[in-house]
């Protein structure tokens, strides 16, 4: 009688799952995030980040996106030497990269802030202010750069670290005047984020001892995936 009981309730158990059996398949593709960053600091500078590896024990990977966030920080110090009046721009820029292992590049990017202003001729004193001089303090901007991999994991995958490098280098300038006194102070930081979409891994079937050969087999599977289904997506029951 009660094994009689359980069948029923195994077909039943069946039917009423039949749909949420396929929602819950394409909810299984799932994603984990990292970041690592540099700090700000004066350019120019080689540094690195340091990301977990995707640990393919969690399941089959299907993509990874790497994202670059660059800054760059700092002032600009400008005096018009010329003898006439001069229209001056200026950038404060630093090229920042994220390179693979091997140093080639993966993502850069070029964080710019820039000024514009009119100066009077040379005022004679090379203060960085007045008719003829200003200075700039607290420049700052930001750039995003991305890639995603669909293939050719073999970087990303592992149960170590992925050590990249991060380098800096300022690329600040000025125009405008032939004679053009000019001071940057360019500072840059970096922040990387890898993320891994995969496919989360199919646990193994448990293997059920039947005591007696007369239970049909598609029952009991139909138990196991259910058992699975209220533990891991309690919130679709
Ligand atoms: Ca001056």
């Amino acid at each position: 009688m009660h094994r009689h009981f359980s069948i029923q309730f195994a077909a039943a158990t069946l039917i009423a799952f039949a749909a949420p059996i396929t929602a819950a398949q394409a909810a299984t593709l799932t994603t984990v995030k990292y970041e690592s960053s540099v700090n700000v600091q004066k350019t120019n500078f080689d540094k690195f980040v340091t990301l977990p590896k995707f640990d393919s024990n969690l399941g089959e990977l299907q993509k990874v996106f790497v994202q670059l966030g660059s800054e760059v920080q700092g002032s600009i110090r400008l005096e018009n030497l010329d003898a006439q009046s001069a229209d001056v721009t200026a950038n404060l820029a630093a090229e920042v990269s994220l390179l693979k292992p091997d140093r080639s590049i993966l993502l850069t990017t070029l964080p710019t802030a820039s000024i514009a202003q009119s100066f009077a001729a040379d005022d004679g004193d090379l203060d960085y202010k007045g008719p003829s001089g200003a200075t700039y303090n607290n420049l700052s901007n930001k750039k995003t750069a991305s890639t995603s991999f669909t293939s050719d994991f073999g970087l990303f995958i592992g149960s170590d670290t992925l050590t990249l490098p991060v380098t800096a280098v300022a690329k600040s300038s000025g125009t405008g005047a032939g004679n053009l006194a000019q001071i940057f102070n360019t500072l840059a930081a970096a922040k990387v984020e890898v993320v891994y979409e995969y496919y989360i891994k199919k646990p193994e079937e448990p293997k059920r001892k039947v005591p007696e050969s007369n239970i049909p087999l598609s029952a009991l599977a139909a138990v196991g995936v259910c058992t699975l289904l209220k533990s891991k997506y309690p919130q679709q029951a």
